[in-house]
């Protein structure tokens, strides 16, 4: 069955960013439940600042699960990136997906690797920084699959990354690593902007999809832009996926609309019979 969440941000430098809620770990837990998501996406700052018994006794407390949690603030605020030049900046960007990993792993949840991939450097060789991706991830997806969660990996859009944009390109490079527990992000605002055809790249992606953010062509909760729902939850229906779809989206005109525009549209199409679709 697939999952609702959405995301709670408590990075104050991402107040900007694509996450519904905002700064209160509690609040966030309190108005996801309200809205009935069934669970909710966490973006902190490091995973030592969170208290694993606060996260806890809030999940239970608002019957809500840990769906995933992110990485991409040791990029927003430490500038630390898997493929940075320096082994020891790189080996830095590894402690710290690392200690979400092991964080999020304990509820059951994966940690996402975004933005902490990083990107080519100009002047670099492309293959010598692939090298350094897979070094990471060959890291991470044993030390995830230890605690059986998966790691993902997600494909970002061109404006965010040189590495892989596309499903099609992510796929190939995760067919060299030497771990099988690294699932790829569908980030529909990603996809948007990259895929010929997100249905028939959400189809290719099968079962190597480990999560989703559930974003319209504009980041605002899917809904409120232009994306053709439809043959995406058929593509989603016909792999197979038993995940979630997480609400990483603009909190526009605000964080309660945002979050209500999502709910609506997750019953609608992942809680009513599949879309029928011409062949
Ligand atoms: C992270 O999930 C993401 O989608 C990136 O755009 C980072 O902002
Ligand atoms: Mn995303």
């Amino acid at each position: 069955m697939i999952r609702c969440a959405v995301t709670v941000c408590l990075v104050p430098e991402a107040r900007q960013g694509p996450f519904v809620f905002h700064g209160d770990l509690a609040e966030g837990c309190r108005r996801a439940a309200a809205h009935g998501f069934d669970g909710i996406e966490i973006f902190p700052a490091d995973a030592d600042d969170l208290d694993g018994m606060e996260v806890r006794s809030l999940l239970r407390e608002h019957g809500l699960r840990l769906a995933a949690m992110g990485t991409g603030a040791g990029w927003l605020r430490r500038r630390l990136s898997l493929t940075d030049p320096d082994p020891h900046e790189r080996m830095r960007a590894r402690d710290f997906v690392a200690a979400v990993v092991d964080f999020a792993g304990g509820f059951g949840a994966p940690a996402i690797i975004g933005s902490m991939q990083g990107r080519v450097p100009e002047g670099h060789d492309r293959e010598e920084v692939l090298g350094w991706l897979r070094e990471g991830l060959d890291q991470l997806g044993p030390r995830a699959n230890a605690l059986e969660v998966p790691l993902l990996y997600e494909p970002l859009n061109r404006y965010e990354t040189n590495l892989f944009n596309t499903v099609d390109e992510a796929l190939a490079f995760l067919g060299t690593l030497r771990t099988q527990n690294v699932r790829l992000l569908l980030d529909l605002f990603h996809m948007n902007i990259e895929e010929n055809d997100i249905a028939g790249a959400i189809r290719r992606a099968g079962r190597h999809a480990g999560h989703v953010h559930f974003a319209d062509t504009n980041r605002n909760a899917i809904g409120m832009g232009h994306l053709d729902v439809a043959p995406i939850a058929a593509a989603l229906d016909a792999i197979g996926y038993e995940g979630w779809v997480s609400a990483e989206v603009r909190p526009r005109p605000d964080g309660e609309t945002a979050a209500a525009a999502t709910i609506t549209s997750f019953r609608k199409w992942f809680r009513s019979e599949p879309p029928t679709l011409p062949c």
